[in-house]
């Protein structure tokens, strides 16, 4: 059971941490008044200072820790964390923890996102009269002030206020970025541990003053003020996350929760990374990172853009089921790629962690992602059971039936019996990159990783082959505009529905999508310059459904039958047909050897005209209406050109 506390037990004054780094100081280690607990002012740059003194007079908290991201930091803040009843040890394993959320605060919330830029359309294309955008919120700068005045002066009164310097990529890459987060949330701190390289070094590479993006978050519950869930304080009817990608600015408030307030992931690494990479000419993307090595030990390594709770982490860590392969895994949710001099695309995981879904994890789908988690990771809205482990849905053959279950909300659950999830479905695990058991020997590569190929995909229940390839870039750039997939729990969505997720990055995206599309196809351009050529592009769906509503393909490692072919398409084998949507695998091509049970292949790259005539035409109204003054050319070209060719089937 949880433990819920009448009163908030505020942290102690001291943490007793010792900071590695110390520079003199000269009068009191306080910032307005308000005592530094751990670490010394000495350690900030004039820019985080101004930083820190602006949040400190905005939000007027008690005291302050300058994170140093050591271990005794995080042994203290995960026993405090344990005794206010936010988190719970799972003694089964090795410094797991599990967090239960309050139940409002268990996903993005997507509605309440918003990006600030003078002009609407500098963050939106500007939707035909009459219709809703769904390409993301914009807010205006006096918007953008009101809401933070309205939600943030004295919000962290009787509190802690962290501030968390953290790296996203490898610290010495010239890939990476830096940030601050300031947060009164240990349970954020001891995330962004996991999730970013966070402590001292990165304060001293931001000792010479250089930039950051400021990063504020707030649960939005000062101690004082009226608490329904002591545990997990948050203020779920005012939340807000908002960025200003001109300040290089994130604001975030009212969640405790995963994308809302680990900022350094969503908010940064795309919405404010995908406007620094628009300047800077990269992309920075939600995207997996894995590394293929065939059986004549050639390696390459492939990017794929899948919707959230889509399958990136399953893919990332995928045991190959194809004798001889390896796959090893660089990143599971974000990419930042890069032309090089030569014109050879480079990618690098910005992230230091797996946040991944817990549900329909299991030994049998993603045994590498189960080997990861069994040590330093915090599990969050996961069931828990009596013998001090986790469980979720999926891991049905993987406790002792003589357990007992304790279910998300902390309420006894039943195998069999219990008519609800034991685990919310957008419930995760929080875990160290660095303990995947195939993780990539270059996965910290500063440079990245050279990509030759990239994939779109989603779920497709209907009309959507297996894999397919794209004609050229512009076609491929055409297939990412035009992705759509099922809802899932990872955002505040109800039911299942088919909703167009461009790219993976609706929720994302940081500017104007036709702006976005521009600079898509611009990396044709860039990449033959330097004297390179653009990866090929395919779009794959392991999600089609057989009449009876049963997948038609067994997925998860069987997967790399399609990673195999693609390797092959990179090589340019001639291994394909052409189809009126794209190439596909040839008769044959496919290996289909030794695979359990036979799956049907006709079904599985049917392309039946009447679904497709249906599909260009339901783009074309998705373009009509969304884009009507901001898309690309090419693009309309590339449905022209689509829609033709299906007319002609
Ligand atoms: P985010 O972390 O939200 O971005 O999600 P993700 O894209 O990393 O998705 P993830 O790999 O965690 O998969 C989400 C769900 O899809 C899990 O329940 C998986 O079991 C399921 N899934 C993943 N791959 C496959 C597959 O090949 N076939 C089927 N049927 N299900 C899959
Ligand atoms: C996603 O929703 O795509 C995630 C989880 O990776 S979150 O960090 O909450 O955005
Ligand atoms: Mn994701």
């Amino acid at each position: 059971m949880p433990q819920v506390f009448e009163t908030y037990i505020p942290l102690p004054t001291t943490l007793g941490c010792t900071p590695k780094l110390r520079t003199a100081t000269k009068g009191n280690n306080v910032i307005r008044g308000v005592p530094i607990v751990n670490g010394e002012l000495g350690q900030l740059s004039a820019k985080i200072r101004t930083f820190l003194e602006e949040s400190v007079a905005l939000c007027q908290p008690d005291r302050i820790h300058i994170v140093d991201g050591g271990d005794k930091e995080s042994a203290t803040l995960l026993n405090i964390l344990h005794a206010q009843g936010t988190i719970q040890p799972l003694p089964k394993y090795d410094n797991c923890w599990l967090a239960r959320t309050n139940p409002t605060d268990v996903a993005r919330v997507e509605s309440k996102t918003f990006i600030c830029t003078d002009k609407r359309e500098q963050t939106i294309p500007t939707p035909k009269a009459g219709v809703n955008g769904t390409l993301g919120n914009w807010i205006s700068p006096e918007g953008y002030d009101t809401a933070i005045r309205s939600r943030f002066p004295g919000c962290m009164k009787g509190r802690t206020m962290f501030v968390v310097p953290f790296s996203m990529g490898p610290i010495a890459s010239p890939l990476s970025k830096f940030g601050i987060e300031i947060t009164d949330s240990a349970y954020v701190v001891c995330s962004m541990r996991i999730m970013t390289r966070m402590g001292l070094e990165v304060l001293e590479k931001l000792a010479d003053n250089s930039d950051f993006i400021k990063c504020l978050h707030s649960v939005g519950t000062p101690i004082n003020g009226k608490i329904s869930m002591p545990s997990w304080p948050c203020d779920p009817e005012r939340t807000i996350i908002l960025h200003k990608p001109a300040n290089n600015e994130i604001v975030s408030y009212g969640s405790g929760y995963g994308g809302n307030s680990l900022l350094g992931k969503k908010c940064f690494a795309l919405r404010i990374g995908s406007t620094i990479a628009q300047r800077e000419g990269w992309l920075a993307e939600h995207m997996l990172i894995l590394g293929i090595t065939d059986p004549n030990g050639v390696k390459k390594y492939i990017v794929a853009a899948f919707p959230s709770a889509c399958g990136k982490t399953n893919l990332a860590m995928m045991n190959p089921t194809l004798p001889g392969y390896t796959m090893e895994c660089v990143g599971d949710d974000i990419a930042w790629m890069k032309f090089d001099s030569k014109g050879q695309l480079r990618a690098i995981n910005p992230e230091n962690g797996f946040f991944g879904v817990a549900p329909g994890t299991s030994m049998e789908t993603n045994p590498n992602a189960m080997n990861t988690v069994y040590k330093n990771t915090i599990f969050t809205n996961v069931a828990a059971t009596s013998d001090g482990g986790v469980f979720w849905e999926g891991m049905e053959k993987e406790i002792s039936p003589d357990v007992e279950i304790t279910d998300w909300l902390g309420q006894p659950w039943k195998l069999g019996v219990s008519k609800t999830p034991a685990a919310h479905p957008n419930s995760r695990f929080c875990a160290p990159a660095s303990q995947c058991p195939i993780i990539d020997s270059a996965w910290e590569d500063n440079e990245g990783v050279p990509i030759s190929a990239i994939l779109f995909g989603g779920r497709r229940p209907e009309g959507v082959p297996l894999v397919y390839e794209a004609n050229s870039w512009a076609h491929g750039v055409f297939v990412g505009s035009a992705m759509r997939s099922e809802t899932t729990a990872a955002a505040e969505h109800k039911g299942k529905m088919i909703m167009n997720d461009p790219f993976a990055m609706r929720p994302f995206f940081g500017y104007n999508f036709g702006d976005y599309l521009k600079h898509w196809l611009s990396m044709e351009q860039r990449a033959e310059k330097a004297g390179g050529h653009p990866p090929k592009i395919f779009h794959i769906n392991w999600f089609r459904k057989d009449a009876k509503g049963k997948f038609l393909w067994p997925g998860f490692g069987e997967n790399s039958r399609v990673l195999e072919w693609i390797l092959r398409r990179i090589d340019d084998q001639d291994c394909y047909r052409d189809t009126p949507i794209g190439r596909v695998p040839s008769a044959g091509a496919l290996n289909l050897d030794g695979l359990k049970s036979p799956v049907d292949e006709k079904e599985l790259f049917a392309i039946p005209k009447q679904f497709w005539l249906k599909e260009v035409d339901e783009i074309k109204q998705y373009y009509d209406n969304q884009l009507p003054h901001d898309l690309p050319q090419e693009i309309a070209k590339e449905l022209q050109k689509l829609t033709v060719r299906v007319e002609q089937m």
